[in-house]
């Protein structure tokens, strides 16, 4: 496995609409294990492919709480779809491992219901809440170019962005 370099603000390539996966190939299993090797040094909770400068609808991610003991829970998923959501919503102090120390509270649906492919091929449906659901449509929303700062009123938005942008120049001037 191998770690990936993650993408930051402002590369156009996390505003692209990622394309469907129509085959699922060795090279693409071997992207979703890079992705989550590379999201779990980062550290984070989840990873979508434009992230490491890929177009493929492809998403990782882990939302196990290790302080309360719990088991890893990885879980690739290709060409997520949201096919459900809960009328209820949460909100939550979201971050995203492309905009560097970017935070902002973003609202969501509460649950949602999920139906993709795993790394087999095989279709699955979740139910999932909590920082899962959150994590998903976090995710979800990398794939189709939108970034969780688009929730953000453009006072906050402005602000995190104008952060971010500067510590991506200063990490990339060494
Ligand atoms: O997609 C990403 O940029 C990853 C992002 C996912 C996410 C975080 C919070 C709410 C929704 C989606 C992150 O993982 S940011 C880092 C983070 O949340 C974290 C890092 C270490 C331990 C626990 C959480
Ligand atoms: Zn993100």
């Amino acid at each position: 496995m191998a770690l990936l370099p993650i993408v930051l603000v402002p590369d156009p390539v996390l505003r692209q609409v990622a394309k469907p996966v129509e085959t699922i190939t060795p090279e693409l299993r071997r992207l979703m294990d890079d992705m989550l090797e590379t999201m779990y040094e980062a550290p984070g909770i989840g990873l979508a492919a434009n992230q490491v400068g890929r177009l493929e609808r492809v998403i990782v991610m882990d939302c196990a709480d290790k302080h309360e003991g719990e088991e890893p829970q990885p879980l690739q998923m290709v060409n997520p779809e949201i096919i459900a959501t809960s009328q209820e919503t949460n909100t939550y102090n979201e971050g995203c491992l492309s905009i560097p120390e970017g935070l902002g509270d973003v609202v969501r649906p509460a649950a949602v219901t999920l139906r993709y492919l795993d790394p087999d091929g095989q279709s699955c449906e979740l139910e999932a809440d909590g920082l899962l659901a959150t994590c998903i449509q976090h995710e979800i929303d990398h794939l189709n170019g939108i970034l969780f700062t688009d929730h953000l009123s453009k006072l906050k938005r402005d602000m995190v962005l104008k952060k971010a942008k500067k510590i991506a120049r200063d990490r990339q001037a060494g």
